[in-house]
């Protein structure tokens, strides 16, 4: 016998999100629109709940959209009949497919989202509690030439955002450094925190020269180098703080770079970690080491979003280096009414139970796959 809400049906929806005002660039990445995937789960009395997985291209990191929907249809049937409880589901969708945390995310958002609509709370108060109702937002730009990028970052200096990641790496490292100065000369009075991300692209030679030569600005270097060897061989020598992006694929990763001391703090993804369920045990683990860490995804659109921004709110304050979501980068949104929008760099909490977002499912057209009993 079961105790507790059944998944009824399961729909797979995909969507196309075009990048607003030309590409978004990156390292190892140039993307014009994303390949977003949608799941709907519905419980026996009829209640839905939602989840999304959107990997930004094929390249940023091991996942790509159709082998989110490839991994999705493959577990779908098996968990129509089974609980909602997240944990429990978790184990199922592990008994039927290794690894793919990035797919598995979708359908423990979704259940998340459910199981507060049912409960009547927020996915922030089911996560353990909201300590906030404005989550701190950060602005990520693009590769891009140093003046542009310092022009964008006095931009959003003034929009009031707390922080500001610049993406650098695959070109000339002078060109990065220039950048990091030129950046630095606009923000360094206002109070803005700054992130280097090299998402992947720099040589440790490149990531030891960008430290030796800008002692004076104190950013955080965001996954600079590809592996975790790499980080390892320039830990000693930089003196600039190191985050862990991409290379955190697992909570075991996380487990061992953390009890290693081989980073100060963590950029992590909710489907990169596999969604709410590890997002919760990951936060848990940073805070009892005292690790700073964002809450983001590689991109999506409002129901990601809200992921993000629930888990963001239950993060100790001085931990929390905020949430980041697609929404400066796309037109319109999934729920026009509650859809999450950025103001003055900071994200409302959703009021509403669950993720407090509802999609208009005409958006996303037929689904491309369904499960039922
Ligand atoms: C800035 N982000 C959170 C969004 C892009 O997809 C990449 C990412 C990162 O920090 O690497
Ligand atoms: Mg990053």
């Amino acid at each position: 016998m079961s105790h507790g809400p059944i998944i009824e049906e399961i729909h797979i929806y995909q969507h196309n999100l075009p990048v607003k005002n030309g590409s978004y660039t990156m390292a190892n990445a140039e993307v014009w629109a994303l390949d977003t995937t949608l799941v709907k789960i519905v419980a026996t009395d009829g209640t839905e709940g939602w989840g999304e997985t959107c990997p930004v291209g094929p390249t940023y990191a091991e996942a790509h959209a159709l082998g989110a929907r490839a991994a999705l249809i493959h577990m779908a049937q098996d968990l129509i009949g089974k609980p909602l409880w997240p944990l429990v589901l978790q184990r199922k969708m592990h008994s039927l497919l290794n690894g793919h945390n990035y797919a598995k995310a979708a359908i423990d958002i979704a259940a998340h989202d459910l199981l507060g609509k049912l409960l009547e709370i927020r996915v922030a108060d089911f996560l353990g509690g909201a300590v906030t109702e404005r989550v701190p937002s950060y602005y990520a730009t693009g590769v891009g030439a140093p003046d542009e990028i310092a022009r964008l970052a006095a931009d959003k200096r003034d929009e009031g955002y707390p922080r500001l990641q610049v993406k650098v790496g695959g070109r000339p490292v002078e060109l990065d450094i220039e950048t990091i100065r030129k950046v630095w000369e606009q923000i360094k009075n206002s109070g803005m925190r700054l992130a280097v991300d090299g998402n992947r692209g720099w040589t440790t030679r490149d990531a030891l020269r960008v430290s030796r030569e800008c002692p004076d600005i104190p950013f955080i270097m965001e996954q600079p180098c590809n592996t975790v060897e790499d980080l390892q061989k320039i830990r000693p020598q930089v003196t600039h703080a190191i985050y862990m992006d991409e290379s955190s694929v697992d909570l075991n990763t996380v487990i061992s770079a953390a009890g290693a001391g081989l980073v100060d703090g963590f950029g992590m993804k909710v489907t990169r970690i596999g969604g709410l369920t590890n997002m919760r045990s990951f936060r848990d683990i940073c805070e009892a080491r005292n690790l700073p860490h964002t809450c983001d995804d590689a991109w999506g659109g409002d129901i990601i979003a809200a992921a993000c921004v629930h888990v963001a709110a239950t993060v100790r304050p001085d931990l929390c280096e905020g949430a980041w979501v697609a929404a400066p980068y796309i037109d319109g949104h999934y729920d026009p009414e509650n859809g999450i929008r950025i103001e003055s760099g900071f994200i409302a909490l959703p009021e509403g139970p669950g993720l407090g977002v509802t999609p208009n499912p005409e958006i996303f057209g037929d689904p491309v796959a369904s499960f039922q009993a």
